[in-house]
């Protein structure tokens, strides 16, 4: 399996590639060949990641290829995982933040399309996710749409631990748990439609969890000093394996995709939903029920994403 780590000297990819490396997202049958993708000053700091997964010597670690060549980065890769970007500094504008990350992922949609396995698939996790999962698929020529996936499953993780919390159950006994829309503050993590025990449950008020939810990446912040990332690692995990097998009768894997206009959705944003997998292609789950206040939520993520779709037309292939 050839597996595409994009910002691996970052911190994300610091607490990614380990795990990769040792099965933890293709099971512990499946050999891996890493190819660490970089800008060319990190290329020292990576050399050193490289030296430390050659010193844990993992049986299943076939190759490592690090590199800031794009063409190199991607050839033959079945899973293109794209966590680096240019963070937000301080004063800087979204509109900014989006015309710099634009011109980072749409030449890797590009890339991948020269040159990645006939099956890739892409989990953009580099903010804002969604609007650059946006603009990597539209360079990404025949690659079809529905390739192209962001990350929600962090914040989706989120809920199922607060949501056990509150109900005083083990995390394992949550299910059905969908974040709806941007990765962003205005993301609906919702907890109406997900199942305790396989049986929905009725908060108190889940506006509460929902702000907390929203809330938790500021709060990681405030506490480390830096923001999430083992948890940020191991939902690039879960959002692979939950792509690559059946889901669960229950369940759903959280993750933005491009919408075909379900619930409502203006087509083609990358829009966070639930989805039910067959382990290579997948459908929005259907059945989610939501009253005005979800629905509002749902409207108001949909509108972020469309005005940030403005903010890149130019930049869209
Ligand atoms: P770091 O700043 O630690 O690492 C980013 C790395 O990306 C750096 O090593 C940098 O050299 C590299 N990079 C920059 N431009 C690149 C390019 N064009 N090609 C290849 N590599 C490039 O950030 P880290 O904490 O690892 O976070 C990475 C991204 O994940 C950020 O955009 C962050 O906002 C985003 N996150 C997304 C989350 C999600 O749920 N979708 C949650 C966690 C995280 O905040």
């Amino acid at each position: 399996m050839h597996v595409a780590v994009t910002g691996a000297a970052g911190q994300i990819g610091y607490a990614l590639v380990f795990r990769i490396a040792s099965g933890a997202m293709f099971g512990p049958n499946t050999p891996v060949v890493l190819h660490l993708v970089e800008i060319p000053p990190a290329m020292t700091a990576l050399g050193g990641l490289v030296m430390e997964l050659d010193d844990c010597a993992f049986p299943l670690l076939a190759g490592v290829i690090d590199t800031s060549d794009l063409a190199v980065g991607f050839d033959g890769v079945s899973w293109a995982l794209l966590v680096g970007s240019v963070p937000r500094r301080a004063g800087m504008e979204r509109a900014e933040l989006l015309a710099v990350n634009g011109g980072i992922f749409g030449p890797q949609g590009s890339a991948i399309a020269a040159h990645a396995a006939a099956d890739v698939r892409v989990v953009v996790v580099g903010n804002p996710c969604n609007t650059n999962a946006l603009i990597a698929a539209s360079h990404g020529r025949d690659v079809p749409t529905d390739r192209w996936f962001a990350m929600m499953a962090l914040d989706a993780n989120r809920a199922r631990t607060m949501l056990a919390r509150q109900c005083g159950v083990a995390v394992a006994s949550v299910s059905r748990m969908a974040v709806w829309g941007n990765h962003s503050s205005t993301q609906y993590p919702d907890f109406a439609n997900s199942l305790v025990g396989a049986q929905p449950v009725a908060l108190r008020d889940p506006a509460v969890l929902v702000e907390s939810v929203r809330g938790r990446g500021a709060a990681v912040i405030q506490a480390r000093g830096a923001s999430s990332a083992a948890s940020a690692a191991n939902a690039v995990i879960d959002t692979v394996v939950g792509l690559s097998r059946p889901t669960g009768a229950n369940d759903c894997v959280a993750v933005a995709a491009a919408s075909r206009g379900e619930y409502g959705v203006p087509e083609g944003l990358v829009y966070g939903y639930p989805l039910r997998s067959d382990g290579s292609s997948w459908e929005v789950a259907g059945g989610f029920v939501h009253d005005a206040a979800g629905w509002s939520a749902l409207r108001a993520s949909a509108q972020e994403l469309e005005s940030e779709r403005e903010a890149v037309r130019g930049l869209l292939g």
